[in-house]
């Protein structure tokens, strides 16, 4: 991608954040994702909290923490604010009935532990993650315990998948959690939808990446604005 290109993808991106930022209100406590989206995104609230919000923040990886720490957003955890008023988080893809995959990033683990803790999920993507079925643009992304992950490696490929330990810029790459990530591609004519749950039931899988019914909405940043979609209107 030339700089001009990832520009225009990041200004497309910054809308989509900007529009999810004007949802926190004072007094709330909110889930902040992960990824280069959800990194606009808390730069978009950091500007809100030097205009007077106050909210908390509960972040997704070690990454956003820092972030937001440094842009003097206050941090909680879960342990003393088990219920948060709203969570706001990008995707890699995004199906018609807001199912998602996602975890590209690396932090789907604690992304899902938050996400389970409201039952508003607000997704910001650009229109490219957006898809017809689940695992067009990638793979599913599963967090896996570093001992003995071949043999996890083994058990995803019966259910037809071929996993690859994600590398990065170090050698394997490890997560938040200290888990490795295996990257599971599967056929095209292969429905992901009801994989969660046999993918979950391996042992040695900590988390995977689809999350399935859990967005409540999707804000799209497109060239001239934004789409905001709810389950099955997201085409
Ligand atoms: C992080 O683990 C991911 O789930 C991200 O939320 C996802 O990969 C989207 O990232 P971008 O906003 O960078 O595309």
């Amino acid at each position: 991608m030339t700089d001009e290109a990832r520009e225009r993808v990041a200004a497309i991106k910054r809308q989509a954040a900007r529009q999810a930022a004007d949802l926190v209100q004072d007094g709330m406590v909110v889930g902040l994702g992960s990824g280069s989206t959800a990194r606009l995104l808390v730069e978009a609230l950091a500007e809100r909290v030097e205009q007077g919000l106050r909210f908390l923040g509960v972040p997704t990886s070690e990454e956003t923490a820092a972030q937001a720490a440094a842009a003097g957003i206050p941090l909680v955890t879960l342990e003393s604010y088990p219920t948060l008023d709203l969570a706001i988080d990008g995707a890699d893809e995004v199906d018609p009935e807001l199912n998602l995959i996602k975890g590209m990033g690396g932090a789907l683990l604690r992304e899902k532990i938050v996400a389970s803790a409201t039952d508003r999920l607000v997704i910001i993507v650009d229109d490219s993650k957006l898809v017809t079925r689940l695992g067009e643009r990638g793979p599913v992304p599963v967090e896996v315990v570093p001992f003995g992950w071949t043999h996890t490696a083994a058990a995803l490929q019966s259910l037809g998948a071929q996993p690859v330990r994600r590398t990065g810029v170090k050698d394997p790459f490890i997560t938040d959690g200290g888990h490795f990530i295996l990257d599971c591609t599967f056929n095209a004519t292969v429905d992901l939808r009801p994989m969660g749950p046999l993918i979950k039931a391996i042992t040695g899988v900590v988390e995977h990446g689809l999350f399935l019914r859990m967005a409540s909405v999707a804000i799209v940043g497109i060239v001239d604005g934004v789409r905001t979609l709810r389950p099955a209107e997201a085409h």
